[in-house]
């Protein structure tokens, strides 16, 4: 599976589609949609393919797509028999089925034909639509222009059948490559609730994200909107400095807004690190992350993300808890009493002292990724590394690591968070990057926080509540089972202060198991 297409709760169930190949785990030219519902966002039911490409307007993929409740509603790419991106229609065939099993393609499609000028294979995926305030629908989809700009086009159409193109685009920017799975939405400037997608108004801000295809990445822009004059005008510039959502594997994400609890959830597609020959022998790859509730950060310039509240249901023991544990330079710590390779993992460190750590060298920064520390900076300094080895071996030969550094910037804090694959698997043949990214918070104000979800082969984790997230995957051979352990570490110079530790075992959520 990659790109998760269409998330939305209509009639009491959440449903989720995806890219899917059914007849094997490699991309292919004949991408369906899968699909699957819930009643909490945990537990999944498989159902019927949603979209399977069979017409001439699809015929070599229904790519990624977005769903639209008019009722039901969905907008998906095809691509047709001459290899042409189009945007098609779909519809439940029977609303009254409450899992929405089949879905009927609009015999006019494709409903938005290719713009003039652009390349037949750099034209797709629609977002779920919005209305303005002249009751239009509006939506965009993704695209690249001449100069390699990338671009949002937008359509606005009274029935959502009939689409006409507005001239200018929503945004664009230079020399960013075609926009992949791009979204739009509002959050609020006050408050952690989500906000439905067609609400305009002065304590809305609106986000733009984009997949940016030659880095495998989403960046979002932070900005206002106005539906009556068609102008958005983000406070950021797009460059390799924007924001993301998650600084690991994180891609093709897609939020929606939830009624039933007043939030927006956030679900992407999280790639393998092994190869295509491991595909093959596990028969999948490709995964979704867990849901996060997304919102905007009281400074008004950064998201918030965090897993949603139904993991609890699956906490499966009473945590184990301390507090008040001092982690000295070299500690090392096993948290035990908890399934090391299913759990749910709260840390807050408390760092005294800062006026020791040591000066930030912008030169540590990796020029070709943003905030990918250089192999040459110091492994070790006064504050840092600490934090969690999970997915770890008994003798650590295996360890994914997750950590903070702390360094003093002209008389700041810069804290640094990182995911450090090296040493995730003893296989070779794996990509075992390290990804780093800073987190916006000030070590002498607040304590660093770190909230890490561990599942078999992915390490989701949320820094200072949420503000930088980074998730990694790891496909250890010996931390497998019961044979995996959690630790936390500080091989800084500098003690540190676990101010407190809660851990759970994860139960296994039921997954498109057939006869749920
Ligand atoms: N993958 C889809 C495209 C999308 C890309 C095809 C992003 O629609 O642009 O599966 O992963």
């Amino acid at each position: 599976m990659n790109d998760p297409n269409g998330p939305m709760y209509f009639n009491g169930i959440y449903h989720l589609f995806y890219q899917y190949n059914p007849t094997g785990p490699l991309f292919t030219n004949q991408m369906h949609w899968g699909h699957s519902a819930s009643y909490d966002l945990i537990n999944w039911i498989s159902l019927d393919l949603a979209l399977a490409p069979t017409d001439p307007f699809d015929t070599n993929s229904c790519w990624s797509g977005s769903a639209t409740i008019l009722p039901g509603n969905k907008l998906y790419t095809g691509i047709d028999s001459e290899n042409r991106q189009v945007q098609n229609l779909a519809v439940p065939k029977d609303l009254s089925d409450p899992y929405l099993r089949e879905w009927v393609k609009y015999t006019g499609n494709p409903v938005m034909d290719l713009p003039e000028g652009i390349q037949p294979h750099n034209f797709r995926d629609p977002t779920t639509g919005w209305l303005g305030e002249d009751g239009k629908w509006r939506v965009i989809v993704g695209s690249e222009t001449k100069d390699k700009a990338g671009v949002a086009f937008l359509y606005h159409s009274k029935d959502f059948v009939s689409w006409t193109k507005i001239d200018s685009p929503l945004y664009e920017a230079a020399g960013t490559g075609i926009w992949e799975c791009p979204d739009f939405f509002p959050v609020w400037i006050d408050g952690k609730k989500g906000v439905e997608t067609s609400v305009m108004n002065p304590s809305v801000k609106h986000v733009l994200k984009m997949g940016l295809v030659d880095q495998g990445k989403d960046y979002y822009l932070i900005g206002n909107y106005s539906s009556e004059n068609e102008n958005y005008v983000p406070e950021n510039e797009l460059t390799l400095n924007t924001s993301r959502f998650d600084y690991g594997k994180y891609y093709a994400s897609k939020s929606f807004f939830d009624p039933v609890k007043e939030r927006r959830i956030l679900i992407a597609w999280v790639t393998e690190s092994d190869s295509e020959a491991d595909f093959e022998v596990k028969g999948w790859a490709g995964l979704q992350s867990f849901p996060r509730s997304l919102w905007l950060d009281q400074n008004q310039k950064q998201l918030i993300q965090w897993p949603i509240e139904e993991i609890e249901t699956l906490h499966e023991n009473e945590e184990v808890r301390f507090q008040d544990k001092k982690l000295e330079n070299g500690s090392l710590h096993e948290v035990v009493g908890i399934t090391a390779d299913q759990a749910d993992v709260k840390i807050s460190f408390k760092l005294s002292n800062l006026e020791e750590a040591e000066e930030w060298d912008p030169s540590w920064m990796d020029d070709k990724q943003f905030i990918s520390i250089k192999k040459d900076a110091p492994n070790k300094g006064k504050f840092g590394p600490f934090g969690l080895l999970a997915l770890a071996s008994k003798d650590l030969t295996e360890q994914t690591a997750v950590f903070f550094r702390v360094f003093r910037n002209k008389g700041r804090y810069v804290v640094v968070m990182c995911s450090d694959q090296s040493r995730s698997s003893t296989k070779d043949g794996i990509d075992k990057s390290t990804y780093a990214a800073f987190v916006d918070i000030d070590p002498e104000k607040e304590e660093i926080s770190l909230r890490t979800l561990i599942d078999h082969s992915i390490v989701e984790s949320f820094g200072g509540g949420g503000k930088t997230c980074i998730t990694a995957r790891a496909h250890p051979t010996l931390a497998i089972g019961k044979d995996a352990r959690l630790f936390v570490f500080n091989d800084g110079i500098e003690s540190v202060l676990i101010s407190e530790l809660s851990a759970w075992s994860l139960k296994k959520a039921v997954i498109n198991v057939e006869d749920h």
